[in-house]
């Protein structure tokens, strides 16, 4: 141990804060935040309104920790899920030391983006622009884009990046580690999200269904955990999980013909969620119908998505 007095200090102070990942639907939010942990913990799919909560990613570094909250995208909300929705993603924007704001450079939402820029000057946090999915336009069109968007907010950082593919990212954490305050370690270093498995599994079939099905039945969807168990060995889960849908039509979808489509769900869930847990699990999926749940309030806050 180092006890003399004499020594200049030459360790770096420990820095920690929140940063909300805000923008609007399907500009690949969910996919950063699974880039900047290396983990699949946020769920991806290439229809908009996917996420439906506030999810917390853990990445801790030597001197540092970043809480990183994926929020629902900022839209027009008419539906009472889509209230929620909105809800959850300006908060996000409110509670936080810094703010990531992601625009898919292929596809503008420009009304979405103004009420943004109005939340990002109500709250003033510093904000760090990302340009995304640059993999898809050529480059001569990110000049004028930025010299647009640069006057719209005295942003931190402008930074172009492909999600998907990895690019940029690095200079994505670079420009939050210049922003972060000083502050202590607040989760545990191995912990990676604020989700339990059983949050996890949900969330993992959920996104299969946003995969697989097509139009409303995604939307009409809710999937809650009723019973996950590990053997004493930590060997092997057992989840049991049901999949809500609010018509009856809409079960027959998803069980599918000779029970198909249910099977492809639970096996592509199943394949990812021992990945990432590096566990055996036992997956049984049941499908129920669960009228209007999206409208009624008592269902809403059963699963756990009223506020
Ligand atoms: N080509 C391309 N697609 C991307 C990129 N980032 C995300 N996507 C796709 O955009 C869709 C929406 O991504 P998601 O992360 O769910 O968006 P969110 O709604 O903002 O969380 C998915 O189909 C992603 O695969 C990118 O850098 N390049
Ligand atoms: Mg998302």
């Amino acid at each position: 141990m180092d006890t003399d007095p004499h020594r200049p200090e030459t360790r770096v102070p420990f820095r920690s804060g929140f940063v909300g990942i805000i923008g609007a639907p399907n500009v690949g939010k969910s996919t950063l935040l699974n880039q900047l942990l290396g983990e699949k913990i946020a769920i991806i799919t290439p229809k908009p309104q996917t996420t439906r909560r506030q999810i917390r990613g853990i990445l801790t570094g030597m001197d540092f920790q970043i809480v990183f909250v994926d929020t629902p995208g900022i839209h027009n909300p008419k539906k009472p899920l889509n209230k929620i929705l909105v809800h959850w993603a300006t908060q996000a924007a409110r509670d936080v030391d810094a703010i990531v704001y992601v625009v898919d450079v292929t596809c503008r939402h420009t009304r979405q983006e103004f009420a943004i820029s109005d939340l990002l000057r109500e709250v003033k946090r510093p904000v760090i622009l990302i340009l995304n999915k640059i993999d898809r336009v050529a480059k001569e069109t990110l000049l004028p884009l930025i010299d647009e968007l640069k006057d719209r907010y005295p942003f931190e950082a402008i930074i172009p990046v492909s999600a998907r593919y990895g690019r940029g990212i690095d200079r994505v954490l670079d420009e939050i580690l210049k922003i972060l305050p000083e502050g202590p370690q607040l989760y545990n270093a191995r912990t990676i999200t604020d989700q339990s498995k059983g949050e996890l599994a949900a969330e993992f079939i959920r996104e299969k269904v946003f995969l697989f099905a097509h139009q409303e039945v995604p939307y009409s969807t809710a999937v809650e955990v009723e019973k996950i168990e590990e053997d004493s060995g930590q060997q092997l889960i057992e989840i049991v999980a049901i999949i809500y849908v609010e018509r009856p039509s809409q079960k027959g979808i998803i069980i599918g013909r000779g029970g198909h489509f249910i099977k492809k769900i639970g096996t592509l869930a199943r394949q990812e969620l021992e990945a990432l847990w590096g566990q055996k699990i036992y997956l049984d999926i049941r499908v129920k119908v669960l009228k209007e749940w999206s409208k009624d309030r008592k269902a809403l806050r059963r699963l756990g998505l009223l506020i």
